[in-house]
């Protein structure tokens, strides 16, 4: 029997020649020179936490292209970083990778991080759930009483982030993010966060997704504040199948359903090392990353 290889799954990226700016589970920033970084989606996919031993064919060419989408989509509204996804434009240094590179990196601005993650919610899920059930507000935002799990807000709130030292995300007041960054910088944050989700979402929605969350970077460039790192993706935000949602209880997840659920179903003790998955549940939840992307961009991609 022939051993089923054939899928392109890029789980190592590793480019000896360059420096790593910096590295997180499922994606990774190079150095270029002093202006510009590669930044590098692979395959990898995470699930309670933890990369898992099997790949996901073509998620990080769909996570890039989805970005892609949206700083095209979001141009008016907000300069982004990308300088260029076309890697016969990427210096010579990192031509011997094209082939590794294309569809799934991005050679992008350095910006000077802020060091906020940008959250805006218009749907009460995941840890702003635990918070309003606790206590009736959401980083310090009083909300209506009686909500359900999974409601659409009356609005869409901001809700800023930092990363703890568990490499959780902590929420904090707004008060919080002032003292880090400054009042005039948080209010603009704030404000274009808030039109970048209402924008972005209320597209989404007419094509069939809910995003419940989502969370962005931005850092200083010379165009001002540039909108940074990966974009209005599943990894990045809560993508719900409009057509399934039902609030009062915790939503399936657009992508990650098929590994939840199997995962639950072997009853990993969701500790180190991490399952691999089988074959089939890989496909499908590839599946699930290119449907995302047709069913936002209207495009086909190339598999
Ligand atoms: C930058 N991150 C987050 C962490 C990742 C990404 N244009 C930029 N300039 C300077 N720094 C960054 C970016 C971007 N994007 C983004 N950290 C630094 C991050 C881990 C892995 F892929």
């Amino acid at each position: 029997m022939t051993p089923e290889l054939l899928d392109p799954v890029v789980l190592q990226t590793d480019f000896p020649e360059l420096e790593l700016h910096a590295s997180g589970k499922v994606r990774d920033v190079y150095r270029l020179d002093n202006e510009h970084l590669l930044f590098v989606a692979t395959d990898r996919i995470s699930a309670f936490d933890y990369v898992l031993a099997t790949g996901i064919p073509h998620k990080g060419r769909v996570l890039t292209q989805i970005s892609l989408f949206w700083f095209d989509f979001l141009r008016d509204l907000v300069p982004n970083h990308l300088v260029t996804a076309d890697v016969t434009r990427y210096p010579a240094t990192v031509r011997s990778y094209a082939d590794l590179l294309r569809g799934r990196s991005m050679m992008v601005i350095r910006a000077e991080m802020v060091p906020v993650e940008c959250v805006v919610r218009g749907y009460i899920s995941g840890s702003a759930w635990k918070e309003y059930k606790a206590s009736g507000r959401v980083c310090g935002i009083d909300l209506p009483k009686g909500l359900k799990e999974s409601d659409e807000l009356p609005e869409p709130i901001f809700t800023p982030a930092t990363k703890a030292t568990t490499g959780h995300d902590e929420n904090i007041p707004s008060a919080e993010m002032t003292r880090l960054i400054g009042p005039e910088l948080s209010r603009e944050l704030r404000d274009i966060s808030l039109k970048i989700y209402t924008k972005a979402s209320e597209y989404a929605r007419q094509k069939g997704i809910i995003i419940a969350d989502t969370k962005f970077e931005f850092g200083r460039t010379a165009a001002g504040i540039t909108l940074a790192d990966e974009v209005l993706t599943p990894d990045s935000s809560r993508f719900w199948p409009a057509e399934k949602y039902q609030p009062g209880k915790a939503q399936e997840s657009f992508d990650k359903q098929y590994v939840r659920d199997y995962l639950e179903e072997i009853r990993w003790n969701k500790q180190p090392p991490a399952p691999a998955l089988p074959l089939e549940v890989a496909r499908k939840t590839s599946e699930k990353y290119v449907e995302a992307y047709h069913q936002l961009t209207g495009r086909e991609l190339d598999v």
